[in-house]
C-alpha cells in the first residue's frame, strides 16, 4: 500500500491567491489538490494543517472513499465551505496519487472517456454592448462553441463580471472589500439588449450564457428569464439566491429559459432538492467546493436520474488543480453539460504546469497519470500570499444587496 508520510499546505499568489495541498506517499509518488476559498485561503490553510493533515500521516492513500467518509463523518461538524474544500484537496490529491501508481489519467479510473472533450463557455465581458459583442466575436474565432455575456450597466460604475483587463477577469481586487453600487432596474433594461445584439451579430450557431449573479427576486428573475427567451439563451444562471430554493419553483412557473444553480454549494444535500424537483437544468457544484471527485460524483449521478446536467463552476480562483479534476470527471459522467472556462494568467499558469489542453471550442483533460498537473513549489514561492477580498454591493439608497 502506498502509506502516507507527509502533507503539506502551499499558499501562493501567483497572479491571485490559491490553497494547494500536496500529499506524498513512502513509495515517493505524490498528488495535488485544490483548496482555494476565494478571500478566505487561510482558513482553509489552518483547517487542512491543523486538523486534517495529522490525521492522515500513515493512512492507505488508495483508501479515498474510506478517508472521505472519515474526513467528513469523523468531524462531527459537516459541510460548510471551510470543511468540503480541505475534504476536496485531499480527494484531488488521493485521486492524482492512485492514478500515478495505476499509470492511467484519472478519467479512465472513472471510467473512461464518455465522449471527446469537455466544451466549455468562454467569457466576453465589457463595458458597452457593443465591447462586448467585440469580445464575443474574437471567443468565436477561437472556436469556442459557447460564451458568457456580460456587460456594463448604463449609469452604474462597475457591474459584476465586466473586468479592466480584455482578457483577464479579476474581481477579488482589494485588501479590504471594494463597494459596489447595483440596480436591479437598470440591469433588467440591459441585458435582453445585449442578448438581442448578440444574436445579430454571431448568430444561432453559438451557445449564449449569463450569469445574474444571485440579485434578483424571484419575479424580477422570472421577466428576465421571459425577456431573454427570443434569444434561446443556453442557461442563466444564479437567477436568485439559492439558499430559497422553493423561488426557483416560481421563475419555473414563467420560462422556458434554462436556470444553473450551485457554484457556492458544498454538498449533494444543497442540490437535492432543487435535483429532485426538477428546478433547475444545470448544476454549477465543483470538485473544489463540494468535497473533491468523489462527492462531486454522487452529486452528477444524482442530477442524471432527473435530466440535469452539470455545468460546473470554472473561474479563476479555482486553481488549474481543479480545472484538471473537473474535466476528468466531466469527460467520465454520462450527463455532463458545459465547463466554466475562465482563463488563468500566465503566472498562475506557470505555477500549476498541466496536461489539459484546449481545441475546438473543448478542453481535454491530457493522458498524463494522474490528474496531470503539478505545482511548482519554488516558483511559488516567488510569489507570496496577499489578502484580496471580492468586492461587496449596496443598492443606490445604501442597502446591503448579494453581490
Ligand atoms: C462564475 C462566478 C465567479 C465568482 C467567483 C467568486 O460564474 O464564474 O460567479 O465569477 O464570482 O468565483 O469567487
Ligand atoms: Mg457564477
Amino acid at each position: 500500500m502506498p502509506k502516507i508520510v507527509s502533507a503539506r499546505v502551499i499558499v501562493a499568489s501567483p497572479g491571485r491567491n490559491f490553497t494547494t495541498l500536496k500529499i506524498e506517499c513512502d513509495d515517493g509518488t505524490t498528488g495535488v489538490g485544490d483548496a482555494t476559498l476565494n478571500g478566505r485561503e487561510l482558513a482553509v490553510a489552518a483547517y487542512l494543517s491543523e486538523h486534517v493533515i495529522p490525521c492522515l500521516i500513515g493512512r492507505d492513500a488508495h483508501r479515498i472513499e474510506d478517508i472521505w467518509q472519515y474526513l467528513y463523518k469523523g468531524a462531527y461538524w459537516r459541510r460548510g465551505p471551510v470543511t468540503m474544500a480541505a475534504i476536496a484537496a485531499v480527494d484531488m490529491a488521493l485521486w492524482d496519487i492512485k492514478g500515478k501508481i495505476a499509470g492511467l489519467p484519472v478519467y479512465q479510473l472513472l471510467g473512461g472517456a464518455s465522449r471527446e472533450g469537455c466544451m466549455v463557455y468562454g467569457h466576453a465581458n465589457g463595458a458597452t454592448i457593443a465591447d462586448t459583442i467585440e469580445a464575443a466575436l474574437d471567443y468565436q474565432e477561437q472556436g469556442y462553441k459557447a460564451i458568457r455575456l456580460q456587460c456594463g450597466v448604463p449609469g452604474m460604475a462597475s457591474t459584476y463580471g465586466v473586468s479592466q483587463d480584455r482578457y483577464f477577469y479579476e474581481p477579488a481586487d482589494n485588501d479590504l472589500p471594494t463597494e459596489n453600487v447595483w440596480s436591479t432596474s437598470k440591469y433588467l433594461r440591459v441585458v435582453p439588449e445585449l442578448f438581442a445584439a448578440a444574436r445579430e451579430a454571431l448568430g444561432w450557431d453559438v451557445h449564449l450564457l449569463h450569469d445574474v449573479h444571485h440579485r434578483l427576486t424571484p419575479i424580477e428573475a422570472a421577466r428576465l428569464g421571459k425577456d431573454l427567451e427570443p434569444y434561446r439563451p443556453f442557461w442563466i444562471e444564479d437567477a436568485t439566491p439559492a439558499e430559497d430554493q422553493e423561488a426557483f419553483r416560481l421563475i419555473r412557473q414563467h420560462t422556458t429559459t434554462p436556470l444553473a444553480v450551485g457554484e457556492i454549494f458544498s454538498s449533494v444535500w444543497d442540490c437535492k432538492a432543487l435535483i429532485e424537483n426538477r428546478l433547475i437544468d444545470y448544476i454549477r457544484a465543483t470538485v473544489l467546493h463540494a468535497g473533491g471527485i468523489t462527492h462531486m460524483r454522487q452529486i452528477a449521478s444524482l442530477a442524471d436520474l432527473y435530466q440535469v446536467r452539470t455545468g460546473c463552476h470554472g473561474a479563476t480562483d479555482l486553481s488549474p488543480v481543479t480545472m484538471a479534476a473537473a474535466l476528468h470527471l466531466g469527460l467520465a459522467i454520462p450527463n455532463f453539460g458545459i465547463q466554466e472556462y475562465m482563463r488563468h494568467t500566465v503566472e498562475t499558469d506557470a505555477v500549476f504546469p498541466h496536461a489539459y489542453r484546449f481545441a475546438d471550442g473543448m478542453l481535454h483533460p491530457g493522458d498524463a497519470p494522474g490528474l496531470g498537473v503539478d505545482i511548482d513549489e519554488a516558483l511559488a514561492e516567488t510569489f507570496p500570499y496577499a489578502r484580496a477580498y471580492l468586492p461587496v454591493n449596496r443598492l443606490e439608497d445604501g442597502t446591503m444587496w448579494s453581490w
